[in-house]
């Protein structure tokens, strides 16, 4: 039977007729969908592909209020195009910067704001928090406080930034409220619009969030979604290299530096990726089956590659860089 039932952890539409389709449960009488169940309890994941034509009216609906809306994104994954999802919204928007805990301590949160206001594009204020250390969780609820139009908030971004962790941890904190919205290291978790009164004064509204096609996290098996996703604070890996000599991470990326002065190569991803050097890049073909991309690069630029996070390179030179042709690659000026 259909039902116009909701799940309370993802916000697909309920149903208990077909095991293989979406949003199924043994019983419409469960408040939550067997898939978003075995996520909770073991651990167990199903990935949802979705189309991002869904999500983008679910968005252009929110342009439609005058709502306030949170953009959360998740510092290591800095999309390169911050303003797309900011022009379908134009409505009231903070900017928060998720997963502060992943990056070495030394990094200042000003740099980050500035970095971010270079780009000028508008919003109301940018925020830098981590949900998982609870920090500047507090600071966050004021300016919720101060911005918010009506009682409702959205909170949009891209898949894995954290929208729905930080619900709950504004659900934790500051309400009474029992709902928990399900959270996951794989990419599209949540399939729908979820509201949670916080109190009689906010209700945060989740989304789905934009798929990034390109990231890495959508091409790779997952045992490997979960060392690419960082846990801990990076610590981060430099490797000086001269010209002809590569680095691997894992089997998943090769760069060789072809052309420039001796040069200092530091990676920010996770701790638990491993990564090889190589000190003559002809004697060792691995990974050049590879899609290869050639950048040449300026003074003090990160080579991003999405979802896997950023190799910092102080020096201007060559690199080839090899990874699997789905997956998005660019340069930018230095984060840290
Ligand atoms: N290290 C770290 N991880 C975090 C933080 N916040 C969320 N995460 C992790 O990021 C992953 C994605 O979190 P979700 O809350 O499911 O992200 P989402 O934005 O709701 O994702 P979708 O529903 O797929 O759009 C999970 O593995 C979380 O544990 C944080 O502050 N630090
Ligand atoms: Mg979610």
């Amino acid at each position: 039977m259909d039902s116009e039932k909701r799940c309370a952890g993802c916000g697909v539409l309920l149903q208990d007729e077909n095991v293989l389709q979406e949003g199924y449960t043994t019983s419409l009488e469960n408040d939550i969908c067997q898939r978003c169940f075995r996520m909770k309890n073991y651990g167990e994941y199903q990935i949802v592909t979705k189309s991002n034509e869904e999500y983008i009216n679910i968005l252009k609906g929110v342009a439609q209020t005058k709502d306030l809306v949170l953009y959360i994104t998740d510092l290591l994954n800095l999309e390169k195009n911050i303003e797309e999802i900011r022009s379908i919204i134009p409505n009231k928007m903070i900017l928060v910067l998720n997963k502060k805990d992943v990056l070495p301590k030394s990094v200042k949160e000003t740099k980050l704001i500035d970095y971010l206001a270079s780009k000028n594009i508008h919003f109301e204020e940018v925020i830098v928090v981590s949900v998982q250390k609870n920090y500047n969780i507090d600071y966050l609820l004021k300016r919720i406080k101060f911005y918010q139009t009506t009682k409702n908030v959205y909170v949009v971004g891209r898949t894995n930034a954290g929208k729905s962790s930080l619900i709950n941890k504004l659900i934790q904190n500051y309400s009474c409220n029992t709902q928990e919205l399900t959270m996951s290291p794989l990419p599209s978790t949540t399939l729908n619009t979820v509201k949670i009164d916080i109190n009689e004064h906010l209700t945060l509204i989740d989304t789905p969030g934009l798929v990034d096609i390109g990231s890495i996290l959508n091409h790779v098996d997952e045992k490997m979604v979960k060392k690419i996703s960082a846990k801990k604070e990076i610590k981060p890996r430099t490797y000086q290299l001269r010209k002809n000599q590569s680095i691997l991470i894992e089997d998943l990326v090769r760069i060789d530096y072809v052309e420039g002065e001796r040069n200092s190569f530091t990676l920010f991803v996770s701790n638990d990726l491993k990564v090889r050097r190589l000190l003559n890049l002809f004697n060792n073909e691995e990974l050049k089956d590879k899609n290869k991309i050639t950048y040449s690069v300026k003074y003090d630029e990160d080579l991003v590659i999405s979802g896997l996070g950023f190799i910092k390179i102080v020096n201007k030179g060559v690199i080839d860089l090899y990874i699997d042709k789905d997956v998005d690659s660019f340069m930018r000026k230095s984060l840290i």
